[in-house]
């Protein structure tokens, strides 16, 4: 089964590079806020890049819709039982999808912080969305998946000061302990708290990916 997943994973990544499409595979937990950061990062953006999602969802088109108002093409891939996305599911909402020119492509897997990690979608990066209700341990609970993932982002700060218990610097050591290459940043999409430095790791990887595109 990963075998052939791998084999439409590339077929995907062959997709994005020939059509300049920046591709980030957005994880987390059910409920974290993957939808509310792309309709934060929606208003954010300002229509400075085209932008466009698909949604992993069980059984519903909620985030699709909810995406759509926020103004981007959108659509919710429903899989039914499977509980994350996989390259064939991908490439196909693509093509039904038909948002013409994109420059960010958002997969919003389904909520989970086990299996989305283990299936390749043809992504350009990986990103694992937290929440700082969720505990501070989870990196070293879920490893796979935050050995997977370029960037962390902790989502929710708007609640810390609710939240006596919550020790930053925990859940900065379990991060460390477990990505390869160490990199998180905090945001709340609710006040917008954050929003920019996440806008500008977006800019950081289009850029440096349209360096590395071929002439055309
Ligand atoms: N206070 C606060 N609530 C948030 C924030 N982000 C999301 N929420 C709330 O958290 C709940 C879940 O947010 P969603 O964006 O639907 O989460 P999701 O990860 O897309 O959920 P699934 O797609 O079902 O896995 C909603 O009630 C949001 O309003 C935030 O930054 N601050
Ligand atoms: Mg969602
Ligand atoms: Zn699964
Ligand atoms: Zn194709």
């Amino acid at each position: 089964v990963l075998a052939r997943n791998d084999r439409e994973a590339a077929h995907n990544r062959e997709h994005f590079q020939t059509e300049g499409i920046v591709a980030v595979n957005l994880m987390g937990s059910p409920g974290s806020g993957k939808t509310a950061l792309l309709e934060a990062t929606v208003r954010a953006m300002r229509g400075r890049h085209r932008l466009a999602a698909v949604s992993g969802d069980l059984a519903t088109d909620h985030d699709g819709a909810r995406l759509r108002s926020a103004g981007i093409p959108s659509l919710s891939i429903t899989t039914g039982t499977a509980c994350h996305l996989d390259a064939r599911l991908v490439h196909d909402a693509l093509h039904r999808l038909d948002a013409g020119p994109v420059d960010i492509l958002f997969i919003e897997n389904v909520g989970n912080l086990v299996c989305p990690a283990i299936y390749d979608l043809g992504q350009t990066a990986n990103v694992v969305v937290l929440s700082v209700t969720e505990g501070e341990d989870k990196p070293l609970k879920y490893p796979v998946m935050f050995r997977k993932v370029d960037l962390v982002v902790v989502t929710k700060a708007d609640l810390i000061p609710h939240l006596p218990g919550f020790r930053r610097e925990v859940l900065d050591d379990a991060i460390r302990r477990t990505m390869p290459v160490p990199r998180a940043l905090t945001v709340s999409s609710v006040t917008g708290e954050g929003v920019h430095a996440w806008v500008a790791w977006l800019d950081e990887l289009r850029a440096t990916r349209a360096a590395e595109a071929p002439e055309r």
